[in-house]
Formats: structure tokens, sequence, C-alpha cells
């Protein structure tokens, strides 16, 4: 029996696998046995027949790919890095790798070639959290963990629907309801997740910050936060409270969509629990405003004081396995490594550490501008950057440009494959070992389970292959992930907060390991929280007459994203149709559209079809198509957050029109 972990979602579920089967594990803290479809499906993918099993090559993606081999993609790749101006070289990550993956990425790209444009996906994904938790704590640092729901008395959830995304950690509310534990559910569309709500709030889309503004300012005016907390840890109060003296209240309401009785009765709810987490996802994240949303809701804990204690916090529910991970690693554009960052001290502790003088102290391009930026080389590995920006067209247009583009995937029909010239094969899930950070900071590790396919290799090990023909042999002769977990675990100990040297990675696949779990203050340099008021500036795509409805993407239960792993027809995971636009039937009505017809969705940059799926469960002239509709992102627009650059996937002004009846 091989103990390992689900390659997934950031809940991270243990799992027993025998040969034959795969069983979630019992003895593991984080699913107590529990496991999704997803989870149990993962061996059925690893044997999928569009694996991609050898590396391509070709000169224009005019041209079709000829079989090559590593040697000389290695040496391809090697020779036009040499040749290339470092800021002219991309890394395209993803909180998918695990962290030696990261690690040796991370070291190579910024340690040794020199450029600090190494970006992940969680770009669009964790950005706006990562920037409003450092603003607001001091680092990148989730202060409360999953089992902490059991000690608590209010899970609120917010932008984030658990019965689809976080399908474990979702049951595991479910139980703590049993013990007296009751959930908000905020949300636009009444979702699987809000059906479990003791109250459930239609907010409406973008109105997040009026929503939080409101209970601040009321947690103030009734003087109901924390005096004596405030006053000793917390920063800008007089700020904050001056600021709010002025703010449009009804106004504020009228935006959420919510009525008065709505916001009492959550009031009430508020006033009355000891322990509150408040825990979100995309639907605050991704936002032109989503540091700002992030905010709003981190100034209720810090008010009241419920933060740093059993059953409270802030819980910001990381989508992807590693996502967490990466960032400690050091996979974003806006960081060096371990949470460190670009200045003159930093610099140079990692050069010593890596051996290095080749540093650059200007942050790189993040995931969001590095396809416009004329780049000459582009490594992306282990996500489909052309499915999942937004304005894809435009995208399209931008990696076109590029001439060498290299994607490592394990699968073979991505739809960046498409613009690739040269293609490795990467060992998936089950063939490869490592760790990987869930989303309350438990390292766990993936074990491998069944020999790696004849051509292909472990994501690290490629990276590695392409530093030692660089030149770089020195630094990068690791044989094994232990060792590359080793270096990464010495590493840690120059950031104070981070160090994991206590970890045993023999021992994580029986004892995951938390880190940070002595971390009960603010990591500011005073040690003190920061308060920021904020407002809804109302940035988003506004919708018009001639594209009256509002757009919202995001997932459903059995697939995972662009699908190279989940939409197989040999896993039969049915939950939801991979294709359906969710639209109120009083618009289908006027629309004269049935459930059922094939409608076409069209916004200011593209166009896609979709069947219209009728339910009273989404708010009128607003519209939901999952992201498992490949074609998703021609429909979305590219307006970023100005802090996190995180994409507003959320708020798409569209227009229907009916192409035939069911
Ligand atoms: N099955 C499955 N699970 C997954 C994934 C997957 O692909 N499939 N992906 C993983 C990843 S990477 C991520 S990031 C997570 C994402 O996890 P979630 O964020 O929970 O997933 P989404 O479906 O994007 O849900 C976002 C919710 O926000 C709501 N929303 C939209 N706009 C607003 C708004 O303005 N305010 C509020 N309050 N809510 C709004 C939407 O209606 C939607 O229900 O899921 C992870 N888990
Ligand atoms: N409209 C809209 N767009 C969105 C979002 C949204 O909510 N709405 N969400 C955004 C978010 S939060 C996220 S996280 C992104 C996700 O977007 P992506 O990261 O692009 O989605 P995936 O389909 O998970 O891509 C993972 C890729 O890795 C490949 N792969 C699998 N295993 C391995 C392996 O072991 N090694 C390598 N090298 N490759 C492997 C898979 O085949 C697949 O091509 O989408 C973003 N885009
Ligand atoms: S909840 Fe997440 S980690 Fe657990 S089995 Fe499902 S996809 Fe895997
Ligand atoms: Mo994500």
């Amino acid at each position: 029996m091989i103990k390992s972990v689900c390659g997934y979602c950031g809940v991270g579920c243990g799992l027993e696998y025998d040969e034959k089967q795969l069983i979630g594990n019992i003895a593991y803290p984080t699913n107590q046995g529990n496991l999704c479809s997803k989870g149990i499906s993962e061996l059925v993918s690893m044997q999928t027949p569009t694996r991609l099993l050898r590396p391509y090559m070709r000169s224009s993606i005019e041209d079709t790919f000829e079989l090559t081999d590593w040697k000389d993609a290695i040496s391809v790749i090697a020779d036009r890095i040499n040749n290339t101006n470092k800021d002219k070289i991309g890394f395209y990550l993803s909180g998918q790798l695990l962290t030696e993956d990261y690690y040796i990425a991370n070291k190579l790209a910024k340690g040794f070639i020199g450029t600090n444009n190494v970006d992940t996906n969680s770009r669009t994904c964790m950005a706006s959290a990562v920037v409003a938790y450092k603003k607001a704590i001091g680092a990148d640092f989730v202060p409360v963990r999953m089992n902490d729901i059991f000690k608590s008395d209010l899970l609120i959830l917010t932008g984030a629907n658990t019965a689809e995304a976080h399908v474990v950690f979702h049951n595991r509310i479910k139980k703590a309801k049993k013990n007296g534990l009751k959930v908000v559910v905020i949300d636009p569309r009444k979702t699987d997740t809000a059906n479990i709500a003791d109250l459930y709030l239609p907010i409406k889309p973008g109105s997040d910050i009026d929503f939080f503004n409101l209970v601040s300012k009321r947690l103030i005016d009734e003087e109901r936060y924390d005096k004596e907390f405030v006053d000793q840890h917390i920063n800008n109060f007089e700020l904050l409270k001056n600021k709010f003296k002025r703010v449009p209240v009804t106004k504020m309401l009228k935006r959420t969509g919510l009525t008065s009785e709505e916001f009492d009765a959550f009031w009430q709810l508020y006033i009355e629990s000891n322990n509150i987490i408040t825990a979100w996802t995309m639907g605050l994240n991704q936002s032109v405003q989503g540091v700002d949303k992030n905010l709003a809701l981190l100034n209720t804990h810090l008010l009241t004081g419920k933060i740093f204690k059993d059953g409270c916090g802030p819980l910001s529910l990381t989508g992807q396995p590693n996502a967490m991970g990466g960032r400690e690693v050091g996979g974003l554009s806006t960081m060096l490594a371990v949470h460190l960052g670009f200045d003159d001290e930093s610099i140079k502790k990692v050069s010593k550490f890596w051996k290095t003088d080749k540093i650059d102290n200007k942050p790189g391009l993040t995931a969001t501008q590095m396809l416009e930026e004329d780049l000459e080389v582009i490594i992306i590995c282990h996500t489909d950057p052309i499915y999942h920006l937004p304005n894809r067209k435009r995208v399209e247009e931008q990696i076109a440009k590029i001439p060498l583009v290299i994607e490592i995937n394990a699968y073979d029909n991505s739809e960046t494959a498409k613009y690739a010239h040269i293609r490795l094969p990467a060992a998936p899930w089950g063939e490869k070992e490592g760790t990987q950070t869930n989303l309350d900071r438990t390292i766990t590790k993936q074990e491998r389970l069944t020999r790696t396919s004849i051509d292909c290799k472990p994501d690290w090990e490629i990276f590695q292959l392409i530093a030692q023909e660089l030149g770089y042999g020195r630094a990068f002769k690791f044989e094994t992930p232990k060792e590359i977990f080793e270096e990464y675990q010495r590493m840690t100990k120059l950031n104070d907060y981070m160090d994991i040297s206590e970890a045993d990675y023999d021992e994580i696949t029986h004892r995951p390991f938390i880190w940070g779990e002595k971390i009960k203050h603010f990591l500011t340099s005073d040690k003190k929280g920061n308060l920021f008021f904020v407002e809804n500036k109302l940035l988003s795509e506004k919708t018009s007459l001639e594209f009256p409805f509002l757009l919202m993407t995001g997932r459903t239960r059995d697939q995972w994203h662009s699908g190279t792993k989940t939409n197989l027809p040999q896993t039969l995971l049915k939950h939801k149709p991979l294709n359906f636009c969710e639209i109120h039937p009083n618009d289908a009505k006027n629309l004269g559209i049935n459930g059922g017809d094939t409608i076409k969705v069209v916004s200011k940059r593209g166009e896609l079809i979709t069947k219209a799926m009728l339910t009273e469960n989404i708010h009128e002239k607003c519209i939901f198509i999952p992201i498992s509709n490949r074609e998703i992102n021609y429909l979305t627009n590219d307006l970023l957050d100005r802090e996190s650059l995180q994409p507003d996937y959320n708020h798409n002004a569209v227009k229907i029109e009916r192409i035939d009846h069911a």
C-alpha cells in the first residue's frame, strides 16, 4: 500500500494505492478517508491516450510537429537562451507544479539566467489575496486552518463555491454544522454551497467592498470592535473611523442588492458569534479591485481581533494543490525566493546561498504582462495560458509573435500547444514524487505509484537539463527530489518566519508537516496589523444597451479547468455538462429562449456557442458559464487589479442571441 496525496485542489487529500485501486486515507488529517470524484479518478487520467509521451519540435507554428529527442530539444533551448537578452526570456509556471519543480525553475531563472520574469497562473488566482495579506498582516500567510471550523461558531463563505471547488472541505463544513457551526454564504448565485447555508445573501456581483465596509462601519459605530486589541495591535484605526463617517451607507447597501432585513439577519448572527472565520476565493480575488475587496474583508477581522485565535481568522481558500508552496519558493515575479523581495539585503542573502552574482534587483513581468512584452523565449510549464488568460483573441495574437515557445505538458491537447515550437513530455501525477503545500500550510508529499513512461521526465529534471546545458551544472546536480527539498529547507532559514528545517522528507507521507503553527502575531515590521480604508470605485466593465448581461465564470464539481485530465470519456464525470449557460427564466423568456436551446454569447472581444440552462438561482441580467467551456476567455475582459495585476474574470458585459430551439 503506497500513501500519496491528490494532485488536484488546495485541500490536499490523502490517498492510498494498492496497485488496483485508489482510496482515501482514513488516517489523513485533511480528508479522513474522504475523496471527491476528481481524486478518485487520478489513476484513470494517468492512463489516458491523450498523454504527451515524446518530445516534439517544429520551426514555425504553421508547420506540423516532428518527433525529436531530448538532447536536440534541450540543446536548441539552451542555445537560444544563451543568445537572448535575459529580459526577453520568460518562465510561465503553475500552482500545480511540485515545490521541487518550482525550486529548480526559480533558481535557474532568477539565480543563474538573471531574469525575474518567473510568474505563474497563480497570478490569475491568488495574487489579490497575496498582496492584501502582505499589506494587512505583513506576509503572505494564512493565519487559520481548515480544522478551525470545528472550533468556530460562524463560517462566512464569500465568493467561494466549496461544494464544487473544495469538495472534501465542504463535506467537513457539513460535519461541523452538526456540531453547531453556523454558515453564511454570500454569492450572486444560489450555488450548491448556498444550499447548506443558515443564511444566504444574494449579493450583487462586484459589491463586496460595500458589504464588508458596512460591517466594519457598524462595528465602529456600535462600538462592538475589540478596543483593547485595536489599541495594542492595530494601525490606522482613527483614520478608518474618520473616513467611515462620510460614507454613503444607503447607497452602499443598495449596491449590494441586499435588503436591510437581510443585512440585519446577518448582523444578528455576526454579533452573536464568538469565533468567526471568513473564507473566500475567486469571487473576491478575480476583480479589478481584488486587493481592495480582500482588504475590506481583512479589516473586519482586525477590528474584532478575530485572528491568531483558535476558530477565528481570514481563510483564503487556495485553489491549486501547490499554489501556496509555489509562492513560498518564490514563484512570483514580484518576489525573489522564500518570501524575500528584491531589496539589497535579500539579494545578498540569496546570492550567497545560491553562490551566484546574477540576481537582478527589478521585479519581473507578471503572467498577465509576459505575453505582451515581445519576449523572445518563453517556457510554459504545467499550465495553459491560451486557455486561461482573459481576452483570448489578443493573447493569441501576442503569443504568435514569440519566436520560441516551449511547452512542458503531460497531456497533448492543451490550447497553448497550438502556439508551441517545442513540446516536452512531463511525467504526470503518479509517475513522479515531490512535495506540495496545501491551502492551510500543510506540506504533503505525492509518491510515485508506477514507473515513469519511457520518454517522460519529472518537471524539475527538465529544468535541470536546461540548466546543465547552459553550463550551470555545479549548482544543478540534484539526483532526487529529496535533495532539492533539503536544499530548499536550508534556504527557508534565510527568512525567520518561514523555517521548515524540522520537516523530514521521508516522514511527510505519513506525517504531513504544517509550517507556521507558532506564528500568532502580525508579521509587519512593527508587529501590528494594518487597517486600510477602501471604497468600491465601480471600475469593472459595465453592461450597456448593446451588451446588457453580466457574465460570471467559474467551476463545476467534476471538471478541472481546461479538462486535459477530467474531460475524458473514460472518467465518466457527469455531475454537470461541460458547456452550459445559467440564465434567469425571466431573461430567457424575454429573449424567447427555452432551457436547452443553443445560444450565442457575445462580448466586445469575441463569442462562443453554449446551451441555455434556466435557473432562478442567478440574478436577472446575470449569466454564468463554467470554465470547462474551453472558449470561455474569448469573452472575458482584460482589466487588471492595479496592485496584484490579477484579471477581473467575473464582470463581463455580454449579449445573448438564440441560435436554435432544443
Ligand atoms: N471542481 C473543481 N474544483 C476546483 C477547480 C476546478 O477547476 N474544478 N479549480 C481550483 C482552483 S485553481 C481555484 S482558484 C478554486 C476556485 O474556487 P471558487 O472560487 O470557489 O470557484 P468558482 O467557481 O470560481 O467560484 C467563485 C464564486 O464566486 C461567485 N462570484 C462571482 N462574482 C462575485 C462577486 O462579485 N462577489 C462574490 N461574493 N461572489 C462572486 C461565483 O458565483 C462563484 O460561485 O477552485 C479549485 N477547485
Ligand atoms: N474565465 C476564467 N478564466 C480563468 C479562471 C476563471 O475563474 N474564469 N480561473 C483562473 C484560475 S484561478 C486558474 S488557477 C487558471 C487555471 O488555468 P490552467 O492552469 O491553464 O488550467 P489547467 O487546465 O489546470 O492547466 C494545467 C495544464 O498542466 C498540464 N499538466 C498536467 N499534469 C502535468 C504535469 O505533471 N506536468 C506538466 N508539465 N503539465 C501537466 C495539463 O495537461 C494542463 O494543460 O485559470 C484561470 N482562468
Ligand atoms: S477535494 Fe481536492 S484534494 Fe480532495 S480529492 Fe477532491 S480534488 Fe482532490
Ligand atoms: Mo486558481
